[in-house]
């Protein structure tokens, strides 16, 4: 793949000694971590070449995009709205990475104490390796948390791009008004950088394509709601990681494609592990690309993820937009009420991320549920303490962690998980040991 793409790369300003040391972690960690499952549904090949070509051929689309006049969009959260994009014919790619790079730089920049996510989007874009941040032609900040809202203000030093959304932190009218403001705002920025001018037709258009790759999730949700589960924790979680980088139609087909698949798993009853094997419910802070860690240990350990309470995952693709409204001002206050309903844990008070993580667990006919917090993500970790009792009190059993990108912890998590799935109290599942070595 370097030898076709290495012009491309260089174009973008890429430092491709690094960016080909990154690729090789990644092809290793992806080999060793997904291909070495047993019995995956044959429609993971198409996610499995699209993570093959992730900075490849997917790059190289998006340069055709761009030469033929459409932009494309970088953003670090889901609170960005993807049909104000398309309405355009532009694309929104995510730019968060899961993985540390280029730490001593980054410090330089961040205090230490700032959470991974953060650093190493700033470690990606320092290092020179991220082809999607080099091709934005702009990219969307959002102040959620302190640590991204602040960090922005160093990364607008580093890109000649970035365009800040303010967004509300209770979900009151006035945390309404906020963000269908800041949404219009956003649609005379996209349009005035596209120069298209975002009617109802296009508006409309727009949402039925976000909502087609949200219903798409859902119905693999769905079935992930079976007992023996028809596909592997990690490779839904690849799927959901893939909707942040992929032609949304055609990412909605093969998401389509591989739920017929699973669809007859189902009622054959069959699935990478048996019936019993013990389910475990992930709620947190987004996995992003390529952060595996946690999901791999999980499910090394004999259990199975059954469903993600993340931004990469349910909290980001839960509810569909309306799109019955006929005047564009409907169709944008629809947009406001979809996104407002996004129970992301900036949010204050946040009541109702409790009780999505209580429903999901009975949707998902969980055993227990594994509360992942990135160290030094303030939202996340001290909502854990609430999501912890509210479970417990429910009689849900319910293990935190709280960790990074880094592998120095894997042992000691192994064996915090290990002992969480004996508790749960479960057949373990052979199938489900893969090996890492
Ligand atoms: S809507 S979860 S994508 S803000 S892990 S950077 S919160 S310190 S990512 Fe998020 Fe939007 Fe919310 Fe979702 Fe801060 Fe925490 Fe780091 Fe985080």
């Amino acid at each position: 793949m370097a030898h076709d793409y290495e012009q491309m790369w260089k174009d973008l300003g890429l430092d491709l000694a690094a960016h080909d040391a990154l690729l090789q972690v990644l092809g290793k960690g992806y080999e060793d971590i997904f291909l070495s499952q047993s019995d995956r549904p044959q429609g993971m090949d198409y996610f499995n070449f699209v993570m093959s070509e992730v900075h490849g051929l997917r790059i190289k689309e998006l340069m055709e995009e761009k030469k033929a006049g459409r932009k494309v969009i970088g953003s670090y959260c889901v609170f960005v709205p993807e049909e104000i994009v398309r309405a355009t014919d532009s694309t929104l790619v995510g730019l968060c990475a899961g993985a540390d790079f280029a730490t001593e730089e980054v410090e330089r920049l961040l205090p230490r104490n700032t959470c991974s996510l953060i650093k190493s989007a700033f470690g990606f874009k320092l290092g020179k390796v991220c082809p999607y941040v080099e091709s934005s032609d702009m990219i969307v900040g959002e102040n959620t948390c302190d640590g991204k809202k602040k960090s922005y203000e160093i990364l607008d030093t580093l890109v000649p791009n970035l365009y800040v959304m303010d967004l509300p932190q209770m979900k009151s009218n006035e945390g309404h008004a906020l963000l269908k403001g800041e949404y219009f705002r956003f649609k005379e920025a996209i349009e005035g950088l596209t120069g298209v001018t975002i009617d109802a037709t296009r508006l409309r258009k727009g949402i039925e394509i976000v909502n087609n790759k949200r219903k798409a999730i859902h119905r693999l949700s769905e079935l992930r709601r079976a007992d023996p589960v028809p596909i592997f924790g990690l490779d839904a979680l690849l799927i959901n990681q893939v909707s942040f980088y992929d032609d949304p139609i055609r990412f909605t087909e093969s998401v389509n494609k591989i739920c017929d698949e699973l669809e007859v798993r189902v009622r054959e009853g069959k699935g990478g592990c048996p019936q019993g094997t013990p389910r475990i419910l992930l709620s947190g802070c987004p996995m992003v690309v390529p952060n595996w860690k946690l999901p791999w240990i999980i499910e090394q350990s004999g259990a199975v993820i059954v469903g993600e309470e993340s931004c990469v995952g349910e909290r980001g693709i839960r509810n569909l937009t309306d799109d019955s409204g006929a005047a564009l001002d409907e169709l944008m206050e629809a947009i406001v009420d979809r996104y407002f309903k996004i129970d992301c844990a900036v949010f204050t008070p946040n009541p109702d991320r409790l009780e999505h993580v209580k429903q999901m667990y009975a949707d998902y006919r969980g055993n227990g549920v594994i509360h992942y917090g990135l160290q030094f993500c303030q939202p996340y970790q001290i909502e854990s303490l609430p999501v912890e009792k509210v479970l417990e009190e429910s009689g849900i059993p319910t293990l935190r962690v709280d960790t990074d990108y880094s592998m120095e912890d894997v042992e000691q998590i192994k064996t915090r998980v290990e002992a969480f799935v004996e508790r749960i109290g479960m057949s373990t599942c052979s199938a489900c040991h893969f090996s890492l070595s």
